[in-house]
Order: structure tokens, then sequence, then C-alpha cells
């Protein structure tokens, strides 16, 4: 059998968020954003893929598919749907899905903050309000205390940057803001600050407690190749990718502020590796190719017209990138690696198998090198809400049926299923 094997320490599953997913929550910022019509075509948070009433039987199904680690996210306003108001309901149903997973042998990984938070906060200012960070820190106390014997690994913050972006550039994020530079500095040094104080707090709380399974804290970083057209549009890729990407790490990684957001390290004190970070949590998905323009940053986005190879939402598939970002960050701070997210939109199911395939031989490539990659978590488990895009993105290993919430397997489902059972990784037959 050819192909190639993966060893048994790099731990294998997928990954999911409970906005995308779960239906049912009246308090978060996504229903009212949904309320607001800005979600797909008229569609809503509120049905998700049913995951609330279906606890049991997703985690029988991560089981069933073999899954070793399963990354998910907590939803603040199910805790703290009201300022300063716990929710005995939302902690004991978390601690029940927690507890089933670690009975079925599946290593958690618990998002604190992926995308969405209370409308409570979001009317008062969302992450530009003055109390945000304290906010999240209480927030961040209570779901510690509450899970740490059942929790060691942990990721503060999503893919902050995409967040600021969405927030205050792009707009399709709540508030809505469109442009605003102000707010979106603001937000991303609010979000460096949480991430920072919370990265401590954590260890705070759990490593006192003794548990055998040491505490590891990290975030998720959004990391895209960003590759020039030509010369021209060289300072400009090279400027963006500096405020993308490079501004969020020295953040979050090295509690450093850089320009345009500040200068200085104001966070307090670093883990005993002088990092606010144990691991880095990258999401990989594509290569944009950046093409000179009038305003500043001096390049914009675009897919490569030569790029054949794309998911349903058009983004260019293109593995040699994994190894590329995963490399860079590794050379930079020789921090071990979990890849938190990596997928494909796919709804046909006609290139995910070969996706799967081709970025776990950029793990092997990887490892190879001496790039300690620990965690692999496929972005997702099951089809979800694509936040503002809506339901018609399909990133799923398992189908859903939105009609009847029946959860379906997709045959890569069973590909990933037996790479995760054997760590052996066929060549790709299609
Ligand atoms: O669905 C999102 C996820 O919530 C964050 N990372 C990218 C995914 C695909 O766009």
């Amino acid at each position: 059998m050819t192909g190639f094997d993966l060893p048994k320490e790099l731990l294998l599953g997928s990954a999911t968020a409970a906005t995308q997913i779960e239906g049912g929550d009246v308090n978060c910022n996504w229903y009212a954003w949904s309320l607001a019509g800005r979600v797909g075509e008229g569609e809503s948070s509120i049905g998700g893929a049913g995951h609330w009433d279906r606890v049991e039987e997703d985690v029988a199904l991560l089981s069933s598919l073999h899954q070793e680690c399963y990354r998910m996210s907590i939803e603040w306003s199910r805790i703290e749907p009201e300022p300063g108001a716990w929710s005995r309901e939302g902690l004991a149903h978390y601690r029940r899905e927690l507890e089933l997973l670690v009975a079925a042998g599946i290593k958690p990984h618990v998002s604190l903050h992926h995308f969405s938070c209370p409308q409570w906060l979001q009317e008062s200012g969302g992450w530009l309000a003055p109390d945000a960070v304290e906010r999240f820190l209480a927030f961040a106390r209570r779901v510690v205390e509450e899970y740490a014997d059942l929790v060691a690994e942990w990721t503060t913050i999503n893919e902050p940057n995409v967040l600021a972006n969405g927030s205050y550039m792009d707009g399709d994020f709540p508030p809505g803001a469109k442009g605003d530079l102000v707010g979106y500095f603001r937000a991303s040094r609010a979000l460096i600050e949480a991430h920072c104080r919370a990265y401590a707090l954590i260890h705070e709380l759990r490593d006192a407690r003794g548990y055998p399974e040491p505490t590891r804290v990290g975030f998720a970083h959004h990391l895209a190749v960003f590759a020039p057209k030509n010369a021209l549009a060289a300072p400009g890729t090279a400027l963006s990718d500096f405020l993308f990407h490079r501004v969020f790490l020295a953040g979050f990684v090295e509690g450093r502020l850089l320009p345009p957001l500040g200068l200085g390290r104001p966070f307090g004190r670093p883990g005993a590796n002088g990092f606010f970070c144990d691991f880095i949590g990258v999401n990989y998905y594509s290569r944009h190719l950046f093409t000179a323009c009038a305003r500043p940053p001096f390049a914009a986005p675009g897919v490569d017209p030569e790029a054949t190879d794309r998911s349903d939402l058009g983004w260019e598939i293109y593995p040699r990138g994994l190894f590329q970002v995963c490399e860079a960050a590794w050379k930079r701070y020789a921090l071990p690696i979990h890849i938190t997210e990596n997928g494909i939109a796919d709804a046909a199911d006609a290139r995910r198998g070969r996706f799967i395939v081709e970025h776990l031989a950029q793990v092997r490539r990887l490892l190879d090198s001496g790039v300690k990659v620990e965690r692999y978590f496929h972005w997702s488990l099951m089809d979800n809400l694509e936040w503002h895009e809506g339901y018609g993105p399909r990133f799923g290993l398992v189908e859903i049926d939105y009609a009847t919430m029946e959860r379906r397997p997709r045959p890569s489902a069973r590909l990933y299923a037996e790479i995760c059972a054997t760590k052996h990784v066929p060549e790709y037959a299609g």
C-alpha cells in the first residue's frame, strides 16, 4: 500500500463553532444580525444545524468517525445571557457535552470566543465597549473554573484579524462598520489585551489544581498565503501581510503592539516560555493573489485566474500554502503548531477527499522538516452557518439536511475516519 503514515502523537479531529451549529439562541449578536437581514438571503442563526438538541447524537457521530480530538466553542450568550447573570442551564449543557466527549475518548479543545458575543455586549459597543476586556475575562474565568477538570487545551479568541476586519472594515459582521480604521485599531487592541490577560488567567486558574494534563492556551490565527501578482504589487502585498498577519502574531504571541496599533509590551507577564501562547493555532484555507492599486495598502486581494482548483466559494485550493504558513510561524517562534482549521466548501464532496490527503501530505512535510505539528482539526465536522454567507457553503464532512436535521456522513468523512483510525494516509484514488 502506498501513501504515508502520520505519527500517533499527532491527534486528528474536526472543528465547529457554537453559533454555526447549535441553533436556538436568541441572546447572541448573530441572532440580532440575522433579524436585521444581514445573514445570507434572509437566513437565521436560530436554526443552526440543530446541534444544541443533538449533542449525544453528534458525539456518537464523532466517535463513529474515529475523531481523536474535537474543537468546539462555548457560546458566551448561553453562559451569560444577561450581564453578570450566569445561566445554570448553559453551564450544565456544556458540562454534559464535554463529559460525553471525554467518556468517548475524544480530547476536547475549547474556544472561548469564536466571532459571536452576547447581544447585550454588542449593544454597549462590542469590543469597543470600555469594559469589554473585563467582561470577557469574567466570562473566561467562569468557564475555566467550571470545566478545568475536563478541558486542558484552550483557544482564547478565534481569528481576531477576520473578526476586526469583518466588523469594522468590510462591514459583514456586527456592527457592520465599513472602513472604520479607528474602530478596527481599537477592537484589535482590545482583542490582544483580552487574549494576553486570558492566557495568564487560564493558567493561574487551572495550573493551581494540579491536573495531570498540562494546561495549554493559544489563539487561532487566520493565516493565508499573500502572493503579489507582479513586482509592482510586491510592496502593497507585504504591507497587507504585515497588517493582517504579523501585527496579530506580535500581539497575541509576544504581547507586543506594533504600529499602527501602538508600541511596546503593555500586557503583563508572559508564560514560562516567554510568550502568551503555548501553541500557535493556524486556520489555513487558501492563497490570495494581490494586484497593485491606488488605495492603501496599495494592493488588493483576488483569486489567481489561472488557479482552476477552487472551492465552491471560489477560494483557490493551495495545499503548499499550509506548509508555508506553518513553517514561517515555526521559524519565528518555535512554538508547537495546532492546525485549528483547514477545510473546503464543497457541496458535491467532489474535492474534499483529495483536499484532506493533499493537506495532510503537507503536515507530513512539516513534521519531516522538524516543525512540531501536534493537532489537525478539519473544518468542519458538519455543514453549518457560514456567517454572513448563510447556509449555502457546505464545509461539512457530514452533510446536514436542514429540513430534517438528518446527519449524513459524506464519502470524504469515511476516508478521513479511516485516516484517523489508522494514521495511514492512502494515495488519493478519487
Ligand atoms: O466558518 C469559518 C470559521 O468560523 C472561521 N474560519 C473560517 C471558516 C470558513 O470560512
